[in-house]
């Protein structure tokens, strides 16, 4: 296969380079694909060195299938180019994601939609993809109603400067910022711009995302995103709602068979998911598993995955792998 990465000089397009070599993706060719700003610049994959293209010199280049990250317009404006040259696209920005031609994937939970003519295939939200590899098993057996989730996110999330921010003010330097505040020693309920309706648009995403991926309008979900300080991982408390009750030692079991899901829940050994664990995985771990002593059929979760791996490059190059099984590449 012959595979651009558009944004390979980002924070999530160079975490793909990682992931598509971990994973033995078989790539005969790499065309790293950034800016103008870029052009010439050597990049290394599998220990050979390639020079960044701009994306009209990708398109001439013909690659089998193109791993976009480089923000919505740069999806907007080329997305539809490549397809258009018969590249098979899979995007990681927003740009594509509620439109109702396209297809939203999870492998885990709806690779099966995938279809030939899938020319531009969109990445969900990252705190979205980890939350509905969780809720896909259980809403299989217990009928999810509703989802009550607040995400604990790092600041990977938001790229480069976010990052830069964050160890500036820890070393007191003064610096270009990617927040509207401090980050260091603080926690700010806003990720994204906020809508007419008062919530966030990461927290609409989450809400939108699920139900299309899930397949099911009916679940019910509300949000609230939280940036924190932390680099490795975004963290949620799920609280959900099903139609039938549960046994508490019968979820756990069907999370430890759901591929992708990885269950950390040990009270007595102080044992449950942290971001510094979950960085550099490619797995969603899940723990402190609880009934909901609140209210009847309700189970508590706390969902913890790196952002940068499952969250984006890691669900971008399983699509990839999706297709090419199921003989769509
Ligand atoms: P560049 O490094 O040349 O600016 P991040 O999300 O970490 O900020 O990275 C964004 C990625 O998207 C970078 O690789 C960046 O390349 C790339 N990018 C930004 N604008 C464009 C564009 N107009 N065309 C191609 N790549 C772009
Ligand atoms: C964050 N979830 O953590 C965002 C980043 O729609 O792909 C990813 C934004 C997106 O800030």
């Amino acid at each position: 296969m012959k595979v651009a990465v558009v944004g390979a000089t980002g924070l999530v397009g160079s975490e793909m380079l990682t992931v598509l070599a971990a994973r033995n993706f078989p790539v005969t060719e790499l065309i790293p694909v950034a800016s103008e700003r870029s052009k010439g610049k050597e990049i290394e994959f599998k220990g050979k060195q390639y020079k960044v293209v701009t994306p009209d010199e990708a398109i001439a280049l013909k690659p089998d299938v193109a791993l976009f990250s480089a923000g919505g317009s740069t999806s907007l404006e080329y997305a539809p180019k490549f397809a258009d040259s018969g590249i098979t696209v899979i995007d990681n920005s927003s740009a594509w994601r509620m439109d109702p031609t396209k297809k939203l994937v999870v492998p885990e939970v709806n690779g099966h939609v995938l279809a030939a003519g899938d020319k531009i295939i969109a990445n969900p939200n990252c705190s979205t993809i980890q939350m509905v590899v969780v809720l896909k098993p259980l809403h299989e057996k217990y009928i999810i109603k509703r989802v009550v989730v607040s995400t604990y996110q790092s600041v990977t999330g938001t790229g480069v400067k976010a990052v830069k921010q964050l160890n500036d003010e820890r070393a007191g330097v003064e610096g270009e910022k990617a927040y509207p505040y401090q980050i260091d020693l603080n926690v700010i309920p806003q990720i994204d711009v906020f809508q007419e309706n008062g919530y966030t648009k990461e927290e609409m995403k989450m809400i939108k995302e699920t139900n299309k991926i899930m397949g099911d309008d009916n679940i019910r979900v509300t949000a609230t995103t939280v940036r924190i300080p932390v680099i490795g991982g975004h963290s949620e408390s799920v609280n959900i709602e099903f139609a039938h009750d549960f046994d508490v030692e019968e979820v756990r079991a069907l999370l430890a068979g759901q591929s992708g899901v990885v269950v950390v829940d040990d009270p007595a050994q102080l044992k449950y998911p942290m971001p510094k664990d979950a960085h550099g995985k490619d797995e969603v771990f899940v723990g402190r598993i609880r009934r909901d002593e609140s209210q009847p059929k309700t189970l508590n979760l706390w969902v913890v995955a790196d952002n940068l791996r499952k969250g984006a490059a890691t669900n971008a190059v399983q699509i990839a792998e999706t297709l090419l099984a199921k003989g769509l590449l």
